[in-house]
This record gives structure tokens, sequence and C-alpha cells, in this order.
């Protein structure tokens, strides 16, 4: 089935240029301790991290208490039955509201993302599990999208403990999308890492801890399709409906061990991650922010991988920024308009006109059809400056050279 991207429906339309650091959508900022005005204010230029603006709750985050429960041992509590409860869709404003009442009441809320990335640059929230005590709900973050951020009222309220497994992507589609921040998360991933635990995924943890099996195959579907069908729906329900009982266990564990503060430090650090777009992403990679692409030269990456020998750098390079302008234009991901293979053929047979092109094969993508001509003109171009370059400055010497610094440059 095809699905109309959702992105052409949102009310702030899609941009994929950069021209600005990425701005926060925070509007109001509850529950805080730092004034809004304050935490959004562009930190200058230093060193090697570009002009940004902060993580707004990045302060509550390092100063908030976590809630007593969370550092004391307590008796687990039992998961509503699997079979006899169902999850509630939250697809408007007056469902939402209605959740966001009984939210608040929580000590505890346990919660997943699901999130595509296919066809769309940068990628696109499209749903959210949220799991108390004794309800279980499905929001529809393609349909809300401007409506959330309500939700750091119980998001970032310190008393409120908020459960999640590998939180460290989920924290970055969180701002990204939704102007949405954790205060008081507990990663189950890094408790179960300092258990020393024979395996770190929510499934082992699923079947370890609830006696619960679930499969990994619907993990890369489509979520942005809807109605979403039945065991996509239950299979995003098990991502949070046992994770409480789950917490319960791992924190008396660290409690045990005494690994609760450290479970704590490291969970911190994913909540302060920060969302930066590439061309503003700082010199050194940390985990402390996140940006769509982290690397230097990334189509080196691709030569080393591909085994493309070192004379068609420039060409892989002209290649790479092709596609990624053009996935920015029509918000694609690269790999929809030119899977990698694809990039790797194009430059090992480098053809230089649409005819040869086209002839290329029967892996060719819509993008690289409907450009052909242009493809071929970028290759010759390409190939012709490869040769200048080369008898710019030709010696053996320097050949058997510049080959070994590329490679180890890699
Ligand atoms: N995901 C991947 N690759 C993986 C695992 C997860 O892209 O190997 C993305 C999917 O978009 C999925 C989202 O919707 O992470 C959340 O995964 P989970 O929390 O359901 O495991």
């Amino acid at each position: 089935k095809r699905i109309s991207k959702p992105q052409l429906n949102f009310t702030t339309p899609v941009d994929n240029t950069e021209t600005h650091p990425f701005k926060p959508l925070l509007k109001t900022k509850p529950n805080a301790l730092k004034p809004l005005k304050e935490s959004l204010r562009l930190v200058p230029e230093e060193d090697d991290i570009p002009a940004h603006y902060p993580q707004p709750y990045e302060y509550e985050i390092e100063h908030q208490e976590y809630n007593d429960s969370v550092l004391t041992k307590s008796t687990p509590i039992p998961s509503l039955s699997w079979e006899a409860s169902e999850a509630t869709w939250v697809d408007n404003k007056s469902t939402l509201d209605a959740m966001l009442q009984v939210l608040k009441k929580s000590k505890e809320l346990a919660v997943d993302l699901e999130h595509h990335d296919y066809r769309t640059y940068y990628g696109i929230t499209c749903l959210m599990q949220i799991s108390t005590r004794d309800q279980d709900w499905l929001v529809d973050t393609i349909a809300l999208r401007d409506e959330l951020s309500i939700l750091n009222e119980v998001f970032t309220d310190p008393k409120i403990t908020k459960v999640l497994h590998g939180a460290f992507m989920d924290i970055i589609w969180l701002q990204r999308d939704l102007g949405l921040y954790m205060v008081s998360l507990f990663d189950t991933y890094h408790a179960s890492r300092l258990l020393g635990s024979p395996k770190h995924s929510l499934a082992y943890l699923l079947e370890h801890y609830a006696r619960f099996k679930t499969s990994k195959k619907y993990q890369l579907s489509d979520w942005r399709v809807r109605p979403l069908p039945r065991p996509l729906l239950a299979y995003a329900r098990a991502d949070t409906h046992f994770l409480l009982n789950i917490y319960d266990q791992l924190k008396n564990a660290l409690l045990e061990k005494d690994k609760l503060p450290q479970a704590l430090h490291d969970s911190r650090n994913v909540a302060k991650r920060r969302y930066e777009y590439t061309s503003f992403r700082p010199k050194v990679i940390s985990s402390a922010v996140y940006s769509p692409v982290e690397k230097e030269e990334p189509w080196r990456s691709l030569m080393f991988q591909y085994n493309v020998p070192p004379e068609k750098a420039t060409l892989v390079k002209r290649l790479y920024e092709w596609r990624d302008f053009i996935a920015r234009r029509d918000d694609e991901s690269p790999r929809y308009v030119a899977p990698n293979q694809l990039l790797v053929s194009l430059s090992m047979s480098a053809p230089t006109d649409a005819w040869a092109v086209l002839s290329m094969g029967s892996f060719l993508t819509d993008h690289v059809r409907s450009n052909a001509k242009a493809l071929g003109q970028l290759i010759k171009r390409a190939s012709t400056s490869a040769i200048v370059e080369k008898l710019g400055d030709y010696s053996p010497e320097d050949e058997k050279l510049s080959h070994k610094t590329s490679v180890s440059e890699i």
C-alpha cells in the first residue's frame, strides 16, 4: 500500500536547509528551575563547538532529585494481565487531555517511541507508547504532532519517574519533533548493563523478567500506516506494558549491589543529550550531542566499506553530495534516493551520459533514473577534475604517499 507522506500535512513545513543551529521547539517551560528565556539564549561559538541553543532542561536534569521511591527497595508490582487489558488509542485533543489527567496522578510512567526514517530526511516520530501501573496508551504522534508539548508537565516533573529502555534516540526524537524533554529518567538499558546481564535488549528483559516472548520482526515496519494493523498495535503495547514491573526488579537489584547512583548518573546523561543539525555539530564527537551525520568525511567510510580505489575519492564525494542535496530537497532519506551499493556502482562504472546511467542495470531508483542526464554530467566533470588534479603534481613517489594517507585516514 502506498502511503502519502505525512510531512506534507505538517503545520510547520519540514526545513532541511540547516541555515541556523537547531532551535528548541519549547514555548513554555513547566517545572522550571531556570526560566525559559535564559534556557533559550544562544551560546556563542567557542573552541570546537559552534554557536548553539542549549538543551533547555539540562540544569533541571542535573539538579532535580529523583522521587524517594526510586531510591528505596520495594516489592515489585505485578504487570496487569496482558490478555485482560487493551491499549487506548490517542489521536485527538480530548483523549489526550484525559490521558494527561491520569498521568499526572502516577508516580512512574513507562514510555517508548516508534520512528520512521526512510521516506524523510531527518525522520518522523510516528507513535508514543505510554504505560502506567494500570493502563496502556498508544499516542498518534503524527496526528497530535503540534499538541503534545503539554506532556512536558509530566515528562519534566521530577516526582514522576519516566522509565525507558535504551532512551538515547527517544530523547533526540522527542526534542526534535515534539519539543519534549525528560527530567527523572530511568533507563533500563543502563540498569541492565550495570547488573552485568548476559544481554541488554528489551526482548531479553521481557523474556527474563516478565516471561513474555516478543519478535523483533515488527520493529522496522512502516509505523506511518493508519490504522495500525493489530500485530503492530500489540507489538507496540508490549514495549511499555511490562516495563514498570521490570524497573521494580532492576531497581531492587541495583540497590542491593550499591549501583543505583551510577544507573541514575548514566540515565541523566542520556536525558541531557542535545539534538543538533549536522552543519553545527561540535567538531569532537561525543554522546552528549546527536546529529544526523556524525562523521567528518562520511563518504570515506563508504569507500572503505566497499573497497573503492582511492583515485575514485573525488567522484564518490561528488555523488555523495548530490545524493544528500536531493534527499534534503525532496525530504527523503539518502538511502531512498540511492542506496550505498548504487552509489558505489555509479562511481565504479562512471557512466558519463544519460544513456549509460540508465543502462546500469536493474537496481536504479526513481531519483537516479529521472536525474540520469545531470548525473552523467556530474560524473564526467568529476572524472575530468580528478585527471587534472593527478596531472598537476604527478610523481611516482607522490602517488604511493597519497595512497597511503588516504587509506590511513579512513
Ligand atoms: N530502530 C531502527 N533499527 C533498529 C532498532 C530500532 O531503526 O535496529 C528504530 C525503528 O524506527 C523503531 C524505533 O521504530 O527504533 C524504536 O525501536 P523499539 O523501541 O520499538 O525497539
